[in-house]
């Protein structure tokens, strides 16, 4: 289910380099997610890392999983590859000598942990060990260079994974910029982030991949009248069409050619 959107077309149209697959902190070929919807697994509290949960899947995609910390809310749902190294099987935190935490939020009065505990892991469907996959090695070195494309989760909608183009690099960092969209979902991340993929994992992780903002094909004329309406942000110099640079202007978060993905979730 990779919608519509061809990376092949696209480069031939825009022009721009995949980044090599040995920049990514992924394995060359994904293990298999062997976890099943409501299952329970110990995981790190993303709002307060030091403390190790649990919590339960409660959606997938691909090889991602959709995780809830059981007596948190439904608001603060977050997404883990089934590799993740954050992720453990019941019991881990405890042999490691550790305590299982409330969650940040905790719904209930603090004193009832422990009740709310053992209540939530009795009779619950437990993630057996084999789901949990080794985390891939990282990278020696940062490879990205600026134009590099790339695949990558949308932070503000992290359901989501779309075109992205390094619009900049910086020591351990690179600078993620959305293609087709106006700086406000961009971000920088570690060259070895899990959040980031090589061009065409999608579609081999079966993981639905969002076509770009400004999206399909479109005339030379169309990418001038985007230009010049938006004439204010980009370059006046009209140094050839290459629409990927634009993606890493910076400026409100409104998508080049509205139409696509206004509206969704
Ligand atoms: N529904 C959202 C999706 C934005 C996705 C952008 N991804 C880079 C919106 O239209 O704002």
């Amino acid at each position: 289910p990779t919608g519509s959107f061809s990376w092949e077309e696209y480069l031939k149209e825009t022009g721009g380099v995949a980044a090599p697959k040995n920049a990514f902190k992924q394995p060359l070929t994904f293990p298999p997610n062997e976890f099943k919807n409501a299952m329970k697994l110990e995981a790190a509290d993303p709002r307060n890392l030091t403390s190790t949960c649990i919590a339960t899947v409660v959606g997938m995609l691909g090889p991602r999983l959709r995780l809830r910390l059981d007596g948190s809310d439904d608001k603060n749902d977050f997404w883990r590859l089934c590799d993740s190294g954050d992720l453990h099987p019941i019991g881990h935190c405890e042999k490691d000598g550790g305590l299982l935490q409330p969650p940040l939020g905790f719904r209930m009065n603090p004193s009832c942990w422990p009740q709310y505990l053992q209540k939530t892991l009795n009779g619950a469907e437990i993630a057996p060990d084999r789901c949990f996959k080794t985390e891939p090695v990282t990278p020696r070195d940062n490879f990205f260079e600026v134009g590099m494309k790339l695949e990558a989760v949308d932070r503000k909608n992290p359901h989501l994974i779309c075109p992205a183009t390094v619009g900049a690099v910086n020591k351990d960092q690179i600078h993620v910029t959305f293609d087709g969209w106006r700086g406000a979902f961009d971000y920088w991340c570690r060259y070895d982030s899990r959040d980031i993929f090589p061009m065409g994992w999608c579609a081999h992780s079966g993981h639905p991949l969002q076509p770009p903002g400004m999206k399909g094909q479109r005339t030379q004329s169309e990418c001038c009248a985007n230009r010049i309406s938006f004439s204010g942000l980009v370059p006046s110099k009209p140094e050839k069409t290459k629409p990927h640079k634009e993606a890493s202007s910076t400026g409100p978060g409104t998508p080049v050619h509205p139409p696509v993905a206004s509206g969704a979730p």
